[in-house]
């Protein structure tokens, strides 16, 4: 096989089961849709992990995330586990467990919670006799039937190669069996191991510079967006929690808006007008989830560094959720592992949506937290409910690092004028024959472009 052919079996196939499906692309298209899958969730006794879920939230966000590839669920079940067994994962008698409903159910695919190592995942199909995929595997394939833009195809594609990169140990691989060999009798020798890696780095270090170009462009956007120095307000939180539907009632977009887990991949922007009559940028972007695999996130960092550059990062909560302060600790790890922001950042300004779907007993008691904490609005973005009061506190919060200055100006000055109106929020205006008095509210990036463009100083104007 040349080069060029096994670089093109690598590349990721929209709507397809890329790591788990064979090559015959007929079949994988009808098999990745409407598939009748088995979701479990190992619910292991020792070590304890993540004690703030439990095993039924785990598995009501796998059948979620299955939901989200249009699987058919036929089953879900949460297996009690003593141990992990390094060769199966699952004991012999769950195993059988799981034999009998595939037998049953007449299943196709087996979706296990968990991270598999490639080489359980293996014998986990030559067990059951059905394709087996793991939790990094269902959320990389949802991301590639998500990904619209060139960048984000990009990016699902190099989170996919790390991936694939990954699992290239003494096992057999979606490469090998993409070559048309047979999976399962056994792995591939030790040198085709180092030509599929030396494929793998040479598309991983292709994609990287075209990403790179992409990054640069993306940087350029952001300078010219410096330049009118409308804040930076980005939208993070868990996948689900409203963010794309606060999105479009804010900016009047079009964002699709879903009861589906990563709904939204590619980053968008809009302007807000806000209550002081200036306006903000919002930006809706990715869903973060528990567990999130690390190749996806350090993919997605490009992305999310519009987030490391925000004037306000906008944490969007389902208040409803059960599981909602479990979800708040890994939006914040995820935050916090991005190098963006930890818990005690103070630009991180939280939204506590779904407030229709809270019985009105939480709805009280959530109302008069979120009046007595500073960074915190309760709003339904389905509704519109305290969109208004959120946005009014957004604008408060954004003033805080901003100046006041009182500026004089002669006639012959209006352009200028007419910079600071355009750069900041008049308070006050007094004209008079000869002169006209300004008093204005500047935020630092404002500042700092008017110091540069010879209009301000510190101490105001020469
Ligand atoms: N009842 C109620 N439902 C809401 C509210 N906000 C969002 N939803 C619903 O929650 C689901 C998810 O909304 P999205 O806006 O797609 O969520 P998201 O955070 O953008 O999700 P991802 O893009 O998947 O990360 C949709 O079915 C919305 O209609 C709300 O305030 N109240
Ligand atoms: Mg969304």
């Amino acid at each position: 096989m040349t080069n060029h052919d096994v670089t093109n079996s690598l590349q990721f196939r929209k709507k397809t089961f890329s790591t788990v499906w064979d090559d015959n692309s007929d079949g994988v298209e009808q098999a990745a849709s409407g598939a009748r899958a088995l979701v479990f969730h190992p619910n292991i006794s020792y070590p304890a992990k993540n004690s703030q879920r439990d095993a039924e939230g785990r598995i009501a966000e796998a059948v979620s995330l299955s939901a989200a590839l249009e699987l058919e669920i036929v089953s879900a079940k949460i297996i009690s586990l003593n141990k992990i067994r390094p060769s199966t994962y699952l004991g012999k008698g769950k195993l059988e467990e799981i034999a009998a409903e595939i037998a049953f159910h007449d299943v196709e695919l087996v979706v296990a919670d968990c991270e598999l190592s490639p080489v359980q995942q293996r014998n986990l199909e030559q067990e059951l006799k059905v394709k087996v995929i793991d939790r990094t595997g269902l959320i990389l394939e949802i991301f590639g039937e998500r990904a619209q833009t060139k960048e984000g195809v990009m990016q699902v594609e190099l989170a996919h190669l790390s991936y694939q990169k990954s699992r290239l140990v003494r096992s057999w691989t979606h490469l090998e069996r993409q070559r048309g060999g047979f999976g399962f009798m056994g792995g591939p020798g030790e040198r085709q191991i180092e030509s599929d890696r030396r494929l793998i780095d040479e598309r991983i270090a292709k994609i990287k510079k075209q990403l790179g170009s992409v990054i640069r462009t993306r940087e350029l956007h952001r300078d010219s967006r410096r330049k009118v120095p409308f804040p930076i307000i980005a939208m993070v939180g868990y996948t689900n929690a409203g963010k794309s539907t606060l999105f479009n009632y804010l900016t009047g977009a079009r964002v699709m808006a879903e009861d589906l887990l990563f709904a939204t991949l590619d980053p968008t922007m809009r302007n807000v007008d806000m209550p002081n009559g200036k306006k903000a940028i919002f930006s809706d972007t990715v869903g973060f989830i528990s567990d999130l695999p690390t190749h996806l996130v350090a993919a997605f960092r490009a992305t999310l560094e519009e987030v490391i550059e925000a004037d306000i990062i906008l944490h969007i909560r389902d208040i409803s959720h059960p599981e909602t302060e479990a979800q708040k600790s890994d939006v914040l790890e995820i935050l916090n592992s991005l190098g963006v922001a930890d818990d005690k950042s103070n630009n991180i300004f939280e939204v506590w949506n779904k407030a229709d779907l809270l019985d009105d007993e939480k709805s009280e008691i959530y109302e008069n937290m979120a009046m007595r904490a500073e960074n915190v609005a309760m709003v339904s973005a389905l509704t519109g409910a305290g969109c208004a009061s959120l946005l009014e506190k957004l604008d408060q919060e954004l003033a805080k690092d901003k100046r006041e200055f009182n500026l004089t100006f002669s006639h012959a000055e209006g352009a200028d004028i007419a910079l600071f109106y355009k750069y900041g929020e008049v308070l006050e205006r007094k004209d008079t024959e000869k002169i006209t008095k300004i008093t204005v509210r500047l935020d630092q990036a404002a500042i700092g472009q008017l110091v540069k463009m010879g209009k301000l100083n510190e101490d105001g104007r020469d």
